[in-house]
């Protein structure tokens, strides 16, 4: 049995106590509530934020960079917010020493970042461009001087485009690999951690199965089912050659926005269905990723759609990973019943509070269980937040301020509950605040904002947000507040 320590609530047992209800420890601001002493991290939590490639760089033209999938589908008629594209977005490619002194002013000590594959290889395979590995060059350089270690995406969704029939096509993987290998090769005696790719599903199911994303197709299941599969494939070829290129002791995991189940009631009964549904809605990626076959229920559930398997392919998608990432923003509800699964997925209730993107609903409980349901169920061996924010209806003042109250009710409703899985002795080992900056939001374009730095994007200007402020003051004292 895990040995529970926890003190949230003041300095006495009888003060914990009070501020739990079946076993869910309260908000630490709730109406009643013992007065809180700090809530601290464990010593050497590692504190950081995350952005990705498309998102913030620009530069789209610049140096030899090749076309991604992102370009031609942000220039497709209708597809993003107003037509936005990310052809100049914070153009962090030519201002990223300021993006690091911004890094520098708040103190992180880690900086979650993605390479544009077409960058580094315009086509996506050889030959590469040594321009765009320059810049990669240059951006670890100007963390490693400030004191900033990186941790590096491999694809946070710009594929290049062209590759062949991008994710339909067996051949991307081991193009994926190949990639991944250079990187290693050139990056690895900086850069000691790697994740492959980020969030399955948007790059696999939102840009094959629903058109939503890039390349915004709608296959049918059989061929979307493929495209994961090929996904996970790429996945795990890559920590094969990532391990084989670069010094012993890197750390390789991923990034992954599994689907969080919060057990309606803290009992024994719904904890078990809350981990029986974070296995099974998961089966296509990390659950195959964690278990290195196929749960049968899925291969099952999709019958003759069930993906096509080759031998070798498995083993790959099974590496051990030196850590999990969990990209973590909203939660689902689930309850235990009598059915053959064992436990029903809850209907969201309609009052539910939301943030300024109606899909980040707020359940700040859900940090806390995705690290215990993950953990519970396959015993890895250290998890990072990767990503956890918000966006919220910014106005920037005549004083040049932005008092995003939302944004800091949010996080520290998160990290209130990431604290419990700390102190429970869950090996969570740091957290990364999506977002350092404003920045181009996919589908939705510039008009949602999840920086924590406000960016006017015709001057390019970056000013903090009140969430900025607040995010310094916790890293300084290693504790929420
Ligand atoms: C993540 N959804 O994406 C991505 O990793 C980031 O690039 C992105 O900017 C961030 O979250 C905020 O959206 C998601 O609709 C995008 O459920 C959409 C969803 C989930 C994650």
């Amino acid at each position: 049995m895990r040995k529970i320590t926890r003190r949230q609530f003041g300095t006495t047992v009888a003060a914990a106590a009070a501020a739990t209800y079946a076993g869910v420890a309260l908000p630490r601001f709730a109406f009643g509530a013992p007065l809180p002493s700090a809530l601290n991290f464990p010593k050497g939590f590692l504190w950081g934020c995350a952005t990705a490639s498309y998102q913030i760089e620009g530069g789209a033209a610049d140096d030899g960079r090749g076309t991604s999938v992102w370009d031609t589908f942000s220039h497709t008629p209708g597809k993003t917010y107003h037509g936005e594209t990310g052809d100049v977005a914070d153009d962090s490619y030519h201002l990223y020493k300021e993006d690091v002194r911004l890094l520098k002013n708040l103190g992180v000590s880690t900086y979650r970042m993605s390479i544009s594959w077409s960058r580094v290889f315009p086509t996506g395979k050889s030959p590469v461009n040594p321009k765009g590995l320059d810049y990669y060059n240059r951006v670890v350089d100007e963390l490693l001087a400030n004191n900033i270690t990186p941790y590096i995406t491999l694809f946070h969704w710009d594929l290049p485009q062209e590759l062949p029939g991008g994710w339909q096509n067996r051949d991307t993987p081991k193009a994926f690999a190949d990639y991944a290998a250079f990187i290693g090769k050139h990056l690895g005696d900086r850069v000691h951690h790697f994740m492959t790719t980020n969030e399955f599903v948007c790059f696999t199911d939102l840009g094959y199965r629903y058109g939503q994303f890039a390349p915004g197709l709608k296959l049918a299941a059989a061929e979307a089912n493929q495209v994961r599969h090929h996904g996970i494939l790429a996945h795990g070829l890559a920590v094969q050659a990532i391990r084989a290129n670069t010094p012993s002791g890197t750390q390789v995991g991923l990034a992954e926005n599994a689907t969080v189940f919060v057990p309606v009631i803290e009992t024994p009964e719904h904890i078990t269905a809350a981990q029986k549904a974070t296995r099974d809605d998961n089966a296509p990626f990390l659950t195959t990723l964690m278990e290195g076959k196929y749960p049968d229920s899925y291969l099952e559930q999709e019958g003759a759609n069930a993906p096509k398997v080759e031998p070798g392919d498995m083993e790959a998608i099974g590496s051990k990973l030196d850590f999990v990432g969990l990209n973590i923003y909203t939660p689902q509800y689930v309850r235990a019943d009598d059915s053959k699964k064992g436990y029903v997925v809850l209907p969201y209730p309609t009052s539910a509070p939301h943030m300024a993107s109606p899909w980040i609903v707020l359940g700040p409980e859900c940090i806390y269980w995705s690290v215990r349901n993950v953990c519970d169920l396959w015993k890895v061996p250290a998890i990072y937040i990767t990503e956890n924010g918000t966006s919220s209806d910014d106005v920037l003042t005549p004083e040049g301020k932005v008092y995003d109250t939302d944004r800091v009710m949010y996080l520290r409703n998160h990290l209130t509950h990431l604290h419990r899985a700390t102190e429970e002795g869950y090996p969570v080992k740091g957290y990364f605040l999506w977002s350092l900056l404003d920045n181009f939001e996919w589908a939705d374009g510039y008009s949602k904002r999840f920086g924590i730095h406000y960016v006017d994007f015709k001057t390019q200007k970056r000013t903090p947000k009140l969430s900025a402020e607040w995010y310094r003051e916790t890293i300084a004292k290693n504790a929420v507040e």
